[in-house]
């Protein structure tokens, strides 16, 4: 059965914009997934850490035939080959890649937390996600869109 998955791209270090859509490419040739819309790249102002880079948010509509746990197996091996190190939370990356929505699944796991816990909260990500799926609805929290409506401080801007 095939699942549609929702994944946010960031990035802020090694030309984020070339990032960014190589991961487009990248996720469009996981085993038994199809890439089916991208959104455009938005420039955004870091949330969490402010001193770094401004970064380049996206969002990628699949539908994979991959588990979860598979899924959030092979974005972690794209961020690795894309020089991703981990030295502490929300420092600035060469590839982000979060599993935000897949299905309607909603778990807590160590390994995996879905909804995203954090992106009814980031307009990075809900602008982007609005772009690929008008509807979007995340479990516990309601639609993208009346979230990204009270978010509107957040600075972003679309580059594409
Ligand atoms: N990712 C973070 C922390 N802060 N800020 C922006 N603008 N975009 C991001 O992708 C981002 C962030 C941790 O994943
Ligand atoms: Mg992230
Ligand atoms: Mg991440």
């Amino acid at each position: 059965m095939k699942i549609r998955a929702f994944v946010g791209l960031g990035a802020n270090l090694d030309d984020p914009g070339m990032q960014v859509l190589r991961a487009f490419d990248e996720l469009a040739r996981l085993p038994q997934t199809s890439l089916l819309a991208r959104s455009s790249l938005w420039r955004s102002a870091p949330v969490g850490f402010a001193d770094q880079p401004e970064y380049v948010n996206a969002v990628a509509k699949l539908e994979t035939g991959l588990g979860a746990e598979a899924l959030l197996a092979g974005l972690q091996r794209i961020e690795n080959e894309h020089g991703r190190s981990r030295s502490f939370t929300n420092a600035p990356r060469t590839l982000d890649l979060d599993l935000l929505l897949y299905g309607d699944q909603v778990r807590s796991t160590p390994e995996l937390v879905l909804p995203h816990p954090r992106m009814h909260k980031r307009a990075f990500v809900l602008e982007p996600l609005l772009e690929v799926e008008p509807d979007a609805v995340i479990p516990g929290h309601g639609s993208a869109r009346a979230g990204l409506a009270s978010l509107q401080g957040q600075v972003r801007e679309r580059i594409t």
